[in-house]
């Protein structure tokens, strides 16, 4: 699967791995791609990740196969996504990996680890690290990330291709017709929206900033990890997404102005001042 980016898109930028730090991830206001990350390994046979694997359960939502949750063996899972014409439906994205363990196979960088406030509550510290493992043909349309956190999405082989646009716009590009943002594809995707593209590839991290709208399609299989964040500095657009989630009755179970307040409860004043204004009122 593929898709053909809206004429207003301009490339995403790239960084060297060592210039992203806690600050960058503060300030990010536009996505961008990290290369030359050393860290991560240059190739996981599907043996190995089996082995890697071994025991963890992966809840898949199967688009194609019946648009519906389904739990799978990560080894049944394997062998399916492997398989020479898996299921386009076959997309993990938001399986969760939080033992150490997988520090040694599926690393975080170090400036995510420092700036992620979701690594400081027990609630959210499983966000840290997803296992990514994804099919040919695979697309995700528009959304923007749950609780307003930003993603980010390391490949270590396949290939996958991005569109991004500006978390100013979500509410414009909210569908309230069709319950959903608009999606390109569909026809309903407003003229003239400026979004970022690029093609992701093998050895780079894709790192989408809080609240950005963005489309995934992936033309080749896929063995990648990501997972989701929230520096200081973008509270209180997490906050905003939040809000609107809840507004749309399409939020999550947690309190998460109770997730931040403990999550910057060793924070600086100032930060938690900002916490403290952009929750206001909220219990
Ligand atoms: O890779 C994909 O298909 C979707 C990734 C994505 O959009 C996300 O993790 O938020």
């Amino acid at each position: 699967m593929t898709f053909s980016p809206n004429p207003h898109t301009t490339p995403v930028p790239h960084i060297d791995w060592q210039a992203l730090t806690p600050a960058v991830l503060d300030a990010l206001a536009a996505p961008v791609v990290v290369t030359g990350w050393p860290a991560p390994p240059r190739h996981l046979a599907a043996d190995a990740l089996k082995a890697w694997l071994d025991g963890q359960m992966l809840w898949v939502y199967a688009r194609n196969s019946g648009d519906a949750w389904q739990e799978w063996t990560a080894d049944d899972f394997v062998d399916a996504w492997a398989a020479p014409n898996a299921d386009p439906g076959l997309n993990v994205v938001d399986v969760y990996l939080q033992d150490r363990r997988f520090d040694a196979v599926f690393p975080v960088h170090p400036a995510m680890d420092a700036a992620n406030l979701l690594n400081r509550d027990a609630r959210t510290a499983h966000y840290r690290r997803s296992v990514v493992l994804t099919a040919p043909g695979a697309y995700t349309p528009m959304h923007v990330d749950s609780y307003g956190c930003g993603g980010w999405m390391y490949l270590i082989e396949g290939e996958k291709h991005w569109e991004l646009a500006h978390a100013d716009l979500a509410l414009g590009l909210w569908d309230a017709a069709t319950g959903d943002y608009a999606d390109p594809r569909t026809g309903n995707w407003p003229d003239g929206v400026p979004t970022w593209t690029t093609t992701l590839r093998a050895g780079e991290m894709m790192i989408c900033p809080p609240g950005f709208v963005h489309r995934v399609a992936t033309p080749v299989r896929c063995v990648g990890f990501g997972g989701a964040f929230l520096p200081e500095g973008q509270v209180a657009r997490g906050v905003e997404v939040w809000r609107r989630e809840q507004a749309l009755d399409q939020a999550g179970a947690l309190n998460f102005a109770d997730v931040l307040r403990q999550a910057t409860a060793a924070s600086k004043p100032d930060v938690q001042a900002a916490v403290a204004a952009a929750l206001g009122h909220t219990r």
